[in-house]
This record gives structure tokens, sequence and C-alpha cells, in this order.
């Protein structure tokens, strides 16, 4: 039965069914399917056709609004459910968190930040678009150990690079982790540009940190 809702979601995002995509997850939220589950085997898997009926010129610039309000909805109503499923553990380590100047997708980054909440992270969420310098001095006033950047444009991955440089020049990065995410990333450009992981999901990048950032 889940699997015709995985469908059923993934179809609805493509769709760009705002309405539809909600009453789909109280649906499974009522069933008691997992909301990790209904993201990654769902909504996420939508997402993932539009971007590809996107880049093939099926979709337009609306399609990516509606499919993005869509997902936006539903993670709203599976947030509570996701902080909840986190086992409560002691503080495991400050975040900076944010997408790069020039990038305003902020699905996936809030979504890593929930993930982060419900791992036992503070979470300093900065938003999308964000310059090199605003995660310097978050970085400098939070006393943050672990720095998240999220890119989704090829044209924007550059600025995970120049936050590390920024984060350097202020002498700061002996004292945070860095770890990068985002469609375009790649462990290979994690490793070019200088940043101690990458995370594909949430998920990953809820592990990651831990594995990143010692219990304080
Ligand atoms: Co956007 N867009 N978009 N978009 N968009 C992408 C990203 C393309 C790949 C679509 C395509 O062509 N196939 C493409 C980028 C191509 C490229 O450069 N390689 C693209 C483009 C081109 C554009 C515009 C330039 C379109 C235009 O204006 N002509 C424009 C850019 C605006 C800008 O930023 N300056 C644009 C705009 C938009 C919106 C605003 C309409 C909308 C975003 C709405 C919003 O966020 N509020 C949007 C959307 C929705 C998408 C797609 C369809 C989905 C992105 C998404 O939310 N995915 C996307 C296609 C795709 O990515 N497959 C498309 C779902 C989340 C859950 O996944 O990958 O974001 P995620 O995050 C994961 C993962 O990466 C990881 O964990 C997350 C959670 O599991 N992760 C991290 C992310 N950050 C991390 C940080 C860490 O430290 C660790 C892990």
């Amino acid at each position: 039965m889940s699997q015709q809702l995985y469908a059923d979601l993934a179809d609805a995002i493509i769709e760009g069914e705002e309405e539809r995509v909600v009453s789909l997850v109280r649906q499974g939220l009522d069933q008691g399917v997992a909301p990790l589950d209904m993201i990654q085997h769902g909504l996420s898997r939508g997402m993932n056709v539009v971007g590809e009926r996107f880049s093939c010129g099926e979709f337009f610039l609306p399609h990516l609004v509606m499919a993005g309000n869509a997902m936006k909805a539903a993670l709203t109503l599976l947030e509570p459910a996701l902080r909840a499923g986190g086992v409560a553990r002691p503080v495991a380590g400050v975040v900076v968190l944010g997408t790069v100047a020039g990038d305003i997708h902020e699905i996936g980054k809030s979504l890593v930040g929930t993930m982060l909440i419900a791992e036992g992270f503070v979470v300093h969420d900065l938003g999308v678009d964000v310059p090199a310098e605003r995660f310097v001095a978050a970085v400098r006033d939070t006393g943050a150990n672990l720095v998240g950047l999220s890119a989704l444009l090829t044209t924007t991955m550059q600025q995970q690079r120049h936050v590390i440089e920024a984060l350097t020049e202020a002498g700061l990065r002996q004292q945070v982790k860095v770890m990068v995410g985002g469609a375009p990333v790649s462990p290979q450009w994690a490793q070019e540009i200088g940043a101690d992981g990458y995370a594909e999901d949430a998920v990953g990048a809820a592990a990651l940190a831990r594995r990143l950032v010692a219990p304080l």
C-alpha cells in the first residue's frame, strides 16, 4: 500500500498539485507511514523527475515553482514528526547552515536542518543567497563547530570554495568542519575545495555531521 502512496506522492509533485500532495501526506501520517520514507521514496523522486523534465525542455520555470511550493507544504506537515523522531541526545554540536550566495534553492537545505535538529544539533539556519561574510560572522558569533553549505547550481558551487577560503582567512577554519551538498555537488568536488565531507541527502548529512563533530 505504501508503494502506491509513494507513486501518488511523486506524481502529485510532478503535476505541482499542492493540495493533493498535502492530502496524501496527511493520509500517510494517518496510516503511520514513516515521514522519511514519504520524502525519499515519493516526494524527492518526484522532484528529480521535475528537474529532468526541466533539463530537456519539457517543463518550464512555473513547473519548478509549483513543484517547489508543493514540496515545501509537504515538508511543513512532516517537520514536527521528523523532529520528534530524533532520539533525545546531548547537544551534538552547533551548526551554521545556509544556501550559498546567488542561489535561492531552500528545500534541501531546510530538510538537512530539520534532520540535524532531530539528531541533537543546534542549527543556525541563515537561509538562502548567503554571502561568505555572513557565514564567517555567524561562525564567529555562535562558536559553531560545523558549517553546512548547500548549492544547487553549477554556477554557485564555486561559492562553497569561497566560503571555505573566507573561513581560512578569518582564522576560523581550524574551529569548524565544513560539509557540502546539493544536486551538482560530489565527493570529488568536496575534496577539491578542501571541505571535510559531502552528503548526498539529509539522512547522509545527519550521519556525516555526527562523524565530523565529536560530542561536546
Ligand atoms: Co531550480 N534548478 N532553478 N528551482 N530546481 C534545479 C536545481 C536544476 C538541477 C533543474 C535542471 O535543470 N535539471 C537546475 C540547475 C542546473 C545546474 O546548474 N546544474 C535549476 C535551475 C537551472 C534553476 C534556475 C536557474 C531556473 C531559471 O530561473 N531559469 C533558477 C535559479 C534561481 C537561483 O537560485 N538563483 C531555479 C529556481 C528554482 C525555484 C525557485 C523555482 C525552485 C526552488 C524553490 C525553493 O527552494 N523554494 C527550484 C526547484 C524546485 C528545482 C528542483 C526541481 C528541485 C530542487 C529541490 O528542492 N529538490 C531542481 C532539480 C533537482 O535538484 N533535481 C532544479 C529536493 C531537495 C530535497 O533535494 O538536492 O535540494 P536537494 O537537497 C538534498 C541533497 O542535495 C542534500 O540533502 C538534501 C535533502 O535530502 N543537500 C545537502 C542539500 N544541501 C546540502 C548541504 C549539505 O551540507 C549536505 C547535504
